[in-house]
Parts: structure tokens; C-alpha cells; sequence
């Protein structure tokens, strides 16, 4: 460097470094659990975006709000919210959600779960929680595998698709997620993917303000087994897939919307319709037969 260049260099000032600032979402994550166990390119984290989106713009009280998972990789999102969140046990997150939602009234209960977790083990839950109206929203997290041991088919998978019980395809017809919901009593349907994050987004503070049950199903990329195992591509050619195959049909009949392997598939808000909720049921009844000697229970307080 000639003398020159030096002289001019040390003229040079050096910015001070910038105070970090703290990223929006931080304030809803367990930061102290970062780094996540999810695989890169897997959707799971999309819909924990999705979801704090929403439930901001869905300008609930984040003190009334509370976030069950059972097991799995999709069972892990409770864990790192901060909300009063909790990891239940497989197949056991909407029980112990309708304890808490039957406990205090005043709650949002939210169950982020998967495939396997919500509709296999947990499918007789799932049903008849739809069909007392309990007041809670499920976000369920359909990557058509059991994936956090080691991929194998459920309920969900499609014919055709491998897996790792499957090693020549899956031949059991699957569910269809909105018709199940929907037939089971929810009263608010939607299905979209990882790649509709905006609308996804708009879905879950819908749900969140709609008292009853209320059932979002989010296709979602596993790109280490499902994806790897049928040849799919990784997370971008996912992407690529719905962009180019996913349809909005927004109050299509539920019975229409079966997914075949690999083909198109039908997403939008399907139902949205009023009900009273089990509580509100249940004491208007108790008040029919009982009069002034029902006392409505209303949570801790009481009402007070
Ligand atoms: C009672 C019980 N049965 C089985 C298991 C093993 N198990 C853990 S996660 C899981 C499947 C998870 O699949 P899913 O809910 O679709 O979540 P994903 O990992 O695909 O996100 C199973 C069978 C368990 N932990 N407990
Ligand atoms: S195994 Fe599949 S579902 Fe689990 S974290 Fe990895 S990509 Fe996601
Ligand atoms: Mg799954």
C-alpha cells in the first residue's frame, strides 16, 4: 500500500456496530430453544410464522391463549412458543386441550399437531371434540407420514405414495381432513399449504376469533422422508408443486376434496358457519330444565 492509500485509508471511520435489533417474532419464541430440531426446508417452521402472524393480527389477549401439540416433528410447536404452551403425549393433545378449554372458559385453545398425531391415534378426539363444538382451533400439519419415526404411512397418505411401511406404495384409501371436520361438526373449515403463508395466515385469525371448532389443515413439505422417499425434489420444487397445483375454491363441497399422489389439489375456506359452542349448549339446557337453581360454571372466577 503506497503512502498515500494508507493516508487514506486511516481517514476511513469505521461505523460502530449498529444495536442488533430484536426480531418481531422474538417476544412469541422460546429463543432459549433455538436452534429448532426441524430438518432445513421442512414446512413446520412456516406454519409456527403463520401462526404468530395470525394470532397477532387476530388481536387476541396472548395471556388467553394457549397452544397444545401431542408428538411428532409437528408436535414440537408448542414447545417453542412463548405462550402457555404445552407438549402432550401422542395422540393426547386435544384432551388435554378440552381440559383446559372446559377449566377456563376464557381461553383460546389452540392444538398444533400432525397427520398422525391428530387423525391416527388421536382421530376418535379429533371427531367427537368437532362434534360437541368444544371452543378450540386445530392447525394440523399434514405432511402424509408419521415422519418423526421414520416415515412411515397414515391416515393420510396417499395411494400410491411410498413409504417406509409401504415400500411398494400405500394402498389404504386415505382421510379427507375437511370432510372429516366438516361432517364431524366443525364450524370453520380451511385447508391450505406451506406455500400460501398469507392466506394461511388470515385463516388462523379467523379461526382464532370463531368461538366453537374450528379446523385448518396445512399440506406441508417433509423433505427428508416423504419427499425424499417418493422422489419429490426438495423444499423448492415442494413449493413449486402447490404454487403450480394447489387450487382456491373457497366454499367447495368437502366431499370433493380427496388428495390423490401427486395431482391437484383443492385449498380455500371451505366452512364458516355459526353454532353454540358446548358451553353455551350445555347451559342453555341446564337453564331449561333447572331454572334459577343452575349455577353456570365460568372458569376460575367464576364470572367474578
Ligand atoms: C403412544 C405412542 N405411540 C407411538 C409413539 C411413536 N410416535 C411418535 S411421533 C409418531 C408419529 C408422528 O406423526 P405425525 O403426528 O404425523 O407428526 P410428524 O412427525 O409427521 O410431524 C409416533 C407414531 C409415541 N410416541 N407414543
Ligand atoms: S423429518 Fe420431515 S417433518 Fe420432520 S423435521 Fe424433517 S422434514 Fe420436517
Ligand atoms: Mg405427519
Amino acid at each position: 500500500m503506497s503512502v498515500k492509500e494508507q493516508e487514506y485509508t486511516d481517514t476511513l471511520t469505521i461505523p460502530e456496530p449498529q444495536e442488533e435489533l430484536p426480531h418481531p417474532m422474538e417476544q412469541y419464541l422460546r429463543m432459549e430453544r433455538l436452534p429448532h430440531i426441524w430438518c432445513s426446508s421442512c414446512g413446520i417452521g412456516t406454519v409456527i410464522t403463520a401462526f404468530i402472524s395470525g394470532l397477532q393480527k387476530s388481536k387476541l389477549d396472548r395471556d388467553k391463549v394457549s397452544v397444545v401439540s401431542g408428538i411428532g416433528c409437528s408436535g414440537r410447536a408448542a414447545g417453542y412458543l412463548r405462550l402457555d404452551s404445552f407438549h402432550s403425549t401422542h395422540g393426547r393433545a386435544i384432551p388435554f386441550a378440552t381440559g383446559l378449554a372446559l377449566g377456563n372458559p376464557e381461553l383460546k385453545v389452540v392444538v398444533i399437531s400432525g397427520d398422525g398425531d391428530l387423525v391416527a391415534i388421536g382421530g376418535n378426539h379429533l371427531i367427537h371434540t368437532a362434534r360437541r363444538n368444544i371452543n378450540m382451533t386445530i392447525i394440523c400439519i399434514n405432511n402424509f407420514n408419521y415422519a418423526m419415526t421414520g416415515g412411515q404411512a397414515g391416515p393420510t397418505t396417499p395411494i400410491e405414495a411410498n413409504a417406509s411401511t409401504a415400500p411398494y406404495g400405500c394402498y389404504e384409501y386415505p382421510f379427507n381432513l375437511p370432510f372429516l371436520a366438516e361432517s364431524s361438526g366443525a364450524v370453520y373449515v380451511a385447508r391450505w399449504t406451506a406455500l400460501h403463508i398469507r392466506r394461511l395466515t388470515d385463516s388462523i385469525a379467523e379461526a382464532l376469533q370463531k368461538p366453537g371448532f374450528s379446523f385448518i389443515e396445512v399440506i406441508c413439505p417433509c423433505t427428508t422422508l416423504y419427499a425424499r422417499r417418493n422422489r419429490l425434489g426438495d423444499g423448492l420444487d415442494l413449493m413449486r408443486f402447490y404454487h403450480d397445483n394447489a387450487i382456491i375454491k373457497h366454499g367447495a363441497d368437502t366431499r370433493q376434496l380427496d388428495i390423490e399422489f401427486q395431482k391437484r389439489l383443492v385449498v380455500g375456506k371451505f366452512v364458516d358457519k355459526d353454532k353454540p359452542t358446548f358451553l353455551e349448549k350445555r347451559d342453555q339446557f341446564l337453564r331449561d330444565k333447572l331454572g334459577d337453581q343452575f349455577i353456570p360454571y365460568r372458569g376460575p372466577s367464576n364470572g367474578r
